[in-house]
């Protein structure tokens, strides 16, 4: 089986997009499926506009996957910047001919980015057919994601069901979305979806004294201390069920039906169970940042493998729509 997954390079990893989409490929990867992993970078230019934030940005998504765990020196993996893969960003355009303007005004991320005053630009509004490209160009079967983007994969598969109606009926192979139901939307600070341009997000490699502060910060209401409490009133009980062992999960819910811990308590045991969980990694990346050659050495090698796969899709797709 042939996985493909990314994160843009747009702002730093989260846990949202730890949950989401990374914890799963990390797991696809122990159990042997091809794992091809990028760096949106193309995608991160709808929202960064100055080119050496990109750069860092790009290497420092790039130490995450590798401090996390993310293996390229393992035969099955490879990770790559998205920018370094010609073949999507044509693939890109023969979408784009195929594709339904009504189809990507239905799109929800789209209207949700717009509603928050975002800029309304064709890079944002055409972004789930880069999306697509990105999937389409290797011939995925399953792309691990969070919830956010089941729709933008169901669009992918809708787009090149319209390319293969044109011009071939197996011309692309339609990918799955692969999603955990239990961790398929983390919620941010405030209890909407974390996400980087919703400034609600807790950073995998935040420093420490940041990640606490905003750990303290999580919205709660005014619930006393020995009063029970509504799990759904406040992201902190969502957000320590991702971590908690099933024991621990079974106390955190007894404790909020019947009353007796307030939430400074509950956001002190979050604290402790981020630090524990990412101790390791964080540990990991601090010593990884110092060795960039590596790091560009891991891309380049990745781009080249990834290059491998998409080829051959492209040049099947060139022939069927009659560019060669
Ligand atoms: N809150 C979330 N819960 C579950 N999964 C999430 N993902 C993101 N936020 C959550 C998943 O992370 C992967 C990479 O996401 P992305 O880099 O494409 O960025 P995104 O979805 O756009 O994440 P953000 O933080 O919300 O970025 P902005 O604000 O720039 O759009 C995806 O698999 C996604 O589902």
């Amino acid at each position: 089986m042939r996985i493909l997954s990314g994160v843009q390079s747009s702002g730093k990893v989260h846990l949202g997009n730890y949950f989401g989409a990374i914890a799963q490929f990390l797991e696809l990867q122990q159990a042997g499926s091809e794992c091809l992993i990028f760096i949106a970078d193309l995608h991160a230019l709808t929202t960064v506009r100055d080119a050496n934030r990109l750069r860092a940005l790009t290497r420092d998504v790039a130490l995450d996957y590798l401090a996390l765990g993310l293996d390229p020196s393992r035969g099955n993996v490879a990770l790559f910047r998205q920018s370094d893969i010609p073949e999507v960003t044509e693939l890109f355009w023969l979408l784009l001919a195929v594709t339904p303007m009504g189809l990507l005004e239905r799109a929800t991320s789209y209207k949700d980015k717009i509603a928050k005053g975002i800029a309304p630009e064709a890079g944002l509004f055409t972004y789930p057919v880069l999306m697509a490209a990105d999937i389409l160009a290797y011939d995925s079967d399953e792309v691990p994601v969070g919830r956010d983007q089941q729709q933008h994969l169901e669009m992918a598969r809708d787009i090149a069901t319209k390319l293969n109606l044109a011009f071939g009926e197996d011309l692309l192979k339609l990918p799955k979305a692969r999603i955990q139901d239990a961790r398929a939307v983390v919620p941010g600070l405030d209890g909407q979806k974390m996400s980087k341009s919703y400034q609600n997000t807790i950073d995998l490699f935040g420093d420490d004294a940041s990640t606490k502060k905003r750990i303290m910060t999580i919205k709660t209401d005014s619930t006393p201390v020995e009063a029970a409490k509504d799990p759904s009133a406040t992201p902190v009980h969502a957000l320590l069920s991702l971590f908690a062992s099933p024991e621990q999960k079974a106390e955190i819910d007894r404790t909020f039906r019947e009353g007796g811990k307030g939430y400074g308590h509950y956001k002190q045991q979050l604290a402790e169970l981020f630090f524990e969980k990412f101790a390791a990694a964080r540990e990991r990346r601090r010593a990884l940042e110092s060795d960039p050659a590596m790091v560009d050495e891991v891309l380049a090698k990745g781009a080249v493998r990834a290059r491998e796969c998409a080829k051959p899709v492209m040049e099947r797709v060139r022939r069927a729509v009659g560019i060669r």
